[in-house]
């Protein structure tokens, strides 16, 4: 068999059969609360789907907010999406008709390869799609008996691991919370910044983790071009990235700050897929990608924008988006491969949850402190513990079949 024969991804028969859709809605209260740019959360509102297949269950999460701030998608339009065009649409085709994209991250996962093409004809809602296509992935691979890092290609049992610190009240309570992380053994600190909380707070924090201690900021949009010297005098305390500072749509903003300082512009919200990706680093707008796969609808496009970036030699790391263990499981698989060479926003459960609803992720110790381990079981590597997700239901669950 040649190798395009083996790579030509249409769902074969031996791909399995998509049965059933379930929606369940979780409310999750956070050990603290998370203060950035556009909002202020105490309980994470989340939309979980169970893909029922003939040769297995998977788990997937949906990454979307509670509100539509960080990005137009929000927790009950991807429920209404999911339940009303994308689960129909995938128990109508049930992996038959729709063909695959022909590339190689799509070989071996024929039925997940499928997911985006058949939910192409809906615009946008990438993390409605991305929940649907990881728990398909997981559903697949676990029929495979292959783990998420193995079909991805993960080279690390274990990622370094950051913590994205939100705005808070006061300097002192910052400077205690970053303390406490530094003593959980993080790697890498990210502070949220906004107008009127940024070099005050960034200077105490580079004065507290030393001239060595890895730091970044996230603004979330919060600037505009008028803040172009303010943020480029960010350049003093030694930044490994400044995050999306201005409007999603705004690239060319994003390239008249990259000129006008020394460290390295990073998009987060701007980078919708592998060709956003692309043309906003050719344009000079980035030379650092936050991948998270629910806003480039899954981890397949996630890895295409891997692969895409390392061609171009831009480091990427794995941005969050306070997932539980289901989530997150699979962000860590994502981080294990070679192009993901900064910290991640993959932090430990205890970061926002007390309970999780997987095994929790911990830090390791010894040589892995301010690590986390790659899951190595079959597709996500973790078990949705159900009793918890109906503790935590803030809606009764919808199942749809065919
Ligand atoms: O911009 O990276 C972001 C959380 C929600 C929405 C957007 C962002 C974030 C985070 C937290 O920074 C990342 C995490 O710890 O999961
Ligand atoms: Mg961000």
């Amino acid at each position: 068999m040649t190798g395009q024969a083996q790579t030509h991804a249409a769902p074969t028969s031996s791909a399995p059969r998509i049965e059933a859709i379930e929606l369940h809605r979780i409310e999750v209260p956070l050990v603290r609360a998370f203060e950035t740019s556009f909002g202020r959360e105490t309980v994470r509102e989340a939309l979980l789907v169970r893909v029922r297949t003939d040769a297995g269950d998977g788990w997937g999460e949906c990454v979307a907010g509670r509100d539509p701030f960080y990005s137009a998608e929000y927790v009950d339009g991807a429920a209404s999406v999911v339940e009303r065009y994308l689960a129909p649409a995938l128990l109508d085709a049930r992996g038959t008709t729709a063909p695959a994209r022909d590339d190689f991250r799509s070989a071996g996962v024929p039925l997940a390869a499928s997911v985006a093409p058949t939910l192409a004809f809906v615009a946008g809602h990438r993390m409605a799609k991305g929940a649907l296509e990881a728990a398909v992935l997981d559903a697949e691979l676990r029929s495979q008996g292959r783990s998420m890092g193995e079909s991805f290609g993960a080279e690390r049992g274990w990622v370094d691991c950051g913590v994205s610190v939100g705005i808070a009240p006061t300097l002192e309570e910052l400077l205690d919370e970053v303390t406490g992380y530094l003593e959980e053994g993080y790697r890498r600190i990210k502070l949220k910044i906004k107008p009127g909380w940024d070099l005050v707070p960034v200077a105490a924090v580079r004065e507290l983790l030393g001239p060595d201690g890895l730091l970044q900021v996230d603004a979330n949009t919060a600037y505009t071009a008028d803040d172009i010297p303010l943020l480029a005098s960010l350049d003093a305390f030694g930044l490994l990235l400044i995050e999306q500072p201005f409007a999603e749509e705004d690239l060319a903003t994003h390239a008249l700050l990259a000129q006008a300082c020394e460290t390295p512009v990073c998009l987060d919200e701007s980078i919708l897929d592998a060709a956003t990706a692309v043309d906003a680093i050719e344009r000079g707008a980035t030379s650092v990608v936050n991948i998270k796969p629910g806003r480039m609808g899954g981890y397949l496009e996630a890895l295409r924008v891997h692969d895409a970036c390392r061609a171009l030699d831009v480091p990427v790391w794995c941005g969050g988006m306070l997932e539980t263990g289901v989530g997150r499981a699979a962000n860590v698989a994502l981080a294990a491969l070679p192009g993901f060479v900064l910290p991640g926003d993959t932090s430990a459960s205890s970061r926002y949850y007390a309970d999780d609803l997987t095994e929790p992720f911990a830090l390791g110790t010894g040589e892995h402190r301010g690590q986390l381990r790659v899951p190595d079981a079959p597709g996500t590597g973790v078990t949705v513990r159900e009793d918890l997700v109906r503790e935590w239901a803030s809606a009764a669950p919808v199942a749809l079949a065919r």
